[in-house]
């Protein structure tokens, strides 16, 4: 504070005593060595490719008790990872035992622009066109640890994405990156949102950035209204029950049938809370990122992925965002977008699809075949029924074909 600083020439009070003098040079050289420390740090993030940077202390997060709330709510889903950590998300300490600030870090993934999907494909949400984030994050955040822990000899570092019980979000805004939006992600002026957060965590103590305390979201509610599956409960809070990202990347099981229509054309995440973001205009993409679309990913052919078998599947997707999924899920979204957009060709693959080893995707291509119009569908669905074992499926086959009775496809009748 200025007007306890001895030295500032506003003071003019009296001299201080020498007694205190050295100790507070010292405290003074002090910050100004945290000073130039958390600069250098923050030179390392840039080189490494990250696009922002803050500090911020090592506190417990004050959005804490929402984040309880939410979990009590069953908003997390099937997510079980997330409560079964709840108490260490209390501090980041327990992320790195004797903690004392942490460095946000920000990288953009803005490249390519979306390509206009054609019949038969499935759109992916941008952050997964590219190699996995975390395998890329990852390594830049060693060689950041690795260049701490050689200046600072027995100093602890540990840097963290996505997997550790922090409230990633929370501590970027606390740490100047940017403010939470009402589609509950982290938004920068300059970057909009597409950005992907990682942390280091450490011992040392940082010099720290004020945190963003404005919201520029004003009025606007274009992400809550946007949204395809009505996800948001209200703005800041959304029901991962409902949202597509959730749907198809981190439920096992069967997608809700009253939800399945919402997907669209979605085989893996969704932008739409960000596309419709007018905080989104204005970034520019960028061009050699590792985060650029890799071959056949932005859009991806449905029709072709049924020809995969488990090493097929393997051999393409390992290392990148859509083999989270397995497999299973991937197929079962597909099965679902293919219903929802009916493009010439899908009936023959769901057909096929009908007697796939997963019973999740035979549940899946029922349902799909459910909603093709004319006789053809309805073959293959009768056809299956002889000798479905599974009781899932079962229902879901009847159900397809009830659906047929009301609509008068039914070929039997
Ligand atoms: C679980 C998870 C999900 C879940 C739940 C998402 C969610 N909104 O919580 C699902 C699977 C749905 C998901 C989807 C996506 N995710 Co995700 N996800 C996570 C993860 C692993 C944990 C998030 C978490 O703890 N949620 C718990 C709830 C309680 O948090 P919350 O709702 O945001 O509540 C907090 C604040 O909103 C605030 N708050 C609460 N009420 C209020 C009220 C007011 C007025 C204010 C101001 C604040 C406020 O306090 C709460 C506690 O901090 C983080 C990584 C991490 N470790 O943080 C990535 C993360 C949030 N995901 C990310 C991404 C990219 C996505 C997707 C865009 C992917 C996609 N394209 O499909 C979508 C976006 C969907 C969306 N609109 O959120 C990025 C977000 C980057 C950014 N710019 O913010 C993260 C940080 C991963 C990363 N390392 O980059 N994700
Ligand atoms: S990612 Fe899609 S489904 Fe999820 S909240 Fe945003 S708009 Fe809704
Ligand atoms: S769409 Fe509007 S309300 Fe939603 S995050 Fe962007 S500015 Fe905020």
């Amino acid at each position: 504070m200025a007007s306890m600083d001895p030295n500032s020439p506003a003071l003019g009070s009296q001299p201080p005593r020498v007694a205190d003098a050295a100790p507070r040079l010292q405290e003074r050289s002090a910050t100004a060595d945290r000073q130039a420390l958390t600069a250098r740090l923050k030179e390392q993030a840039q080189r490494q490719g990250f696009d922002l940077a803050g500090a911020c202390p090592a506190v417990t997060p004050t959005g804490l008790h929402a984040f309880y709330d939410w979990l009590a709510a069953g908003y997390a889903g099937e997510m079980q990872y997330l409560p079964d950590r709840r108490e260490a998300y209390a501090h980041p300490r327990h992320v790195l035992p004797g903690a004392r600030s942490l460095l946000l870090l920000a990288a953009s993934y803005r490249t390519a622009e979306p390509a206009p999907p054609a019949a038969g494909s499935g759109r992916v949400s941008r952050y997964a066109w590219g190699n996995d984030y975390h395998d890329v994050l990852r390594q830049r955040l060693h060689a950041i640890c690795d260049w701490l822990k050689a200046e600072l000899p027995g100093a602890a570092a540990r840097g963290v994405v996505d997997t550790a019980p922090l409230l990633e979000r929370e501590f970027a805004q606390l740490a100047g990156l940017g403010w939470v939006g009402k589609n509950t992600l982290i938004l920068n002026k300059k970057l909009g949102s597409w950005l992907f957060l990682a942390a280091v965590l450490t011992d040392v103590e940082l010099a720290y950035d004020a945190p963003h305390q404005a919201s520029h979201c004003g009025t606007c509610t274009a992400c809550l209204d946007a949204c395809p599956t009505d996800a948001f409960v209200a703005p800041y809070v959304l029901d991962s029950r409902r949202c597509i990202s959730y749907l198809t990347i981190e439920l096992r099981d069967h997608v809700p049938a009253e939800l399945r229509p919402g997907l669209g054309d979605w085989l893996l995440g969704c932008d739409v809370c960000q596309d419709v973001c007018p905080w989104n205009r204005k970034p520019a993409g960028r061009e050699n990122s590792p985060f650029a679309p890799l071959a056949a990913m932005n859009p991806v052919d449905l029709l072709a992925l049924f020809e995969l078998n488990d090493e097929g599947f393997r051999a393409r997707f390992r290392g990148t965002p859509l083999w989270r999924p397995r497999r299973r899920g991937i197929l079962r979204n597909a099965a679902l977008v293919l219903g929802n957009t009916r493009p010439p060709g899908g009936i023959a693959v769901l057909s096929r699809g009908l007697r796939d080893t997963e019973p999740l995707v035979r549940a899946a291509c029922a349902w799909a075949l459910g909603q093709y119009p004319g006789d053809q569908a309805q073959a293959a669905l009768r056809h299956r029924w002889q000798s479905e074992p599974d009781p899932h499926v079962r229902n879901e086959l009847a159900s397809a074909l009830a659906l047929a009775r009301q609509s008068g496809h039914d070929i039997s009748s």
